[in-house]
């Protein structure tokens, strides 16, 4: 079977605005259907894969085939913004980038297209962290190296290496602070709700299990722990319940996303409930986005716990040092920060016994964040 993959040809990397076509794996199977069925589509895909494939074969950039989680949030937007900005042609490059718009099966189908293709290098971002043994091997077998961003992969080491973030760190830090901020500002905490991010992803598991071990240490009570998915009307759908459910017994939100904050603020303006820094709920969100930062400054959301998107540059450096022939980091940490509203409440918290900066949100770190 012809198996098809459209290229996404990317403009130069000059501006975030180079256009691409994206492709999601739905177009993608679609198009692979179509080939079967002889259907022009499936022609102009074929015509546009083998003009990159006898431009690969030249030699001259190296190919790289990126299988993203999707387009859920504005973190996942920056991260694949990241990504072609890095990986085009001035840079030496051809991204083949496919879009699974949060579809496990369709990721590990793409990851299989990148090998019929027989790219140079496949980025994984896994949507959840379990079921890539095979496909992994498969890759090992295909002489391809693997690199795999931000989500972690917890069923199979055989991968080059990974680039991302301590999520259990992430949750740690979310309950330190949060014990801390109650403290300073005489809040008894009543309850807590949680609106997770995708069940079963790293990310949902690590920032669980850091929050949920501090309450436990805290002797707080988590009312409610549901899946908003990492988008906005996951967390606007999941708060408007919690709003039925938990009227009046809670005053804690923590958010695995700035994106199911801000839909947990349009559930709870609905239900006339205050949040932030003036109000009766106390909001926690995590990513600290540019739009999570703005409404850190404006007081909405109360502390904002960064996770950064922007892994490209570092997988760049990893391909370059394998092209020279070197070895290189099997893992790679990004550096985050704790953003929070009020300058002068709390500077630090302490975390497994580790003193850790706050960062006090002002209009330049809005300016430069992604
Ligand atoms: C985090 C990343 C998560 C973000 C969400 O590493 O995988 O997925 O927190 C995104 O915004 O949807």
């Amino acid at each position: 079977m012809l198996a098809l993959a459209m290229v996404a040809s990317l403009a130069a990397c000059s501006s975030s605005s180079s256009s691409s076509s994206d492709t999601t794996a739905a177009e993608t199977e679609a198009a692979t259907t179509a080939a079967e069925d002889g259907s022009e589509e499936a022609t102009e895909a074929a015509d546009e894969t083998e003009a990159a494939d006898s431009t690969a074969s030249d030699g001259e950039l190296i190919t790289v085939g990126f299988a993203q989680v999707g387009h859920e949030s504005d973190w996942r937007t920056a991260s694949t913004q990241s990504c072609q900005d890095v990986f085009c042609e001035e840079n030496g490059y051809e991204l083949v980038f496919v879009d699974c718009d949060q579809d496990s099966a369709a990721q590990l189908d793409a990851v299989r297209n990148f090998i019929e293709q027989d790219v140079d290098y496949i980025i994984i971002d896994p949507i959840v962290s379990t079921g890539w043994d095979t496909v992994l091997t498969e890759c090992e077998e295909a002489g391809i190296p693997v690199i795999v961003i931000d989500r972690t992969i917890d069923d199979s080491d055989n991968y080059t290496a990974w680039v991302g973030s301590d999520f259990t760190a992430e949750g740690y830090a979310a309950g330190e602070w949060l014990n801390a901020y109650a403290e300073a500002k005489g809040i008894e905490i009543s309850g807590i709700l949680v609106i997770e991010g995708t069940t079963g992803s790293s990310t949902q598991l690590g920032r669980t299990e850091g929050f949920e071990e501090i309450a436990e240490n805290y002797g707080w009570t988590i009312l409610d722990s549901q899946d908003g998915d990492f988008t906005e009307a996951g967390g606007q759908e999941v708060m408007e319940s919690y709003c039925q459910s938990y009227s009046g017994q809670f005053n804690v939100v923590v958010c695995q996303n700035d994106n199911e904050a801000f839909g947990a603020m349009t559930a709870m303006d609905a239900a006339g409930i205050s949040y932030g820094v003036d109000g009766d709920v106390i909001l926690i969100s995590f990513d600290a986005c540019t739009a999570g930062l703005e409404y850190v400054q404006a007081g909405s959301i109360n502390a904002d716990f960064e996770c950064n998107p922007l892994a490209a540059p570092f997988v760049a450096e990893i391909i370059e040092a394998l092209e020279a022939g070197e070895e290189v980091e099997s893992t790679v940490y990004m550096t985050e920060h704790w953003y929070v509203a009020e300058e002068d409440v709390l500077t630090t918290i302490t975390v497994n016994g580790e003193e850790q900066e706050l960062t006090y949100v002002t209009d330049e770190i809005i300016e430069e964040q992604y």
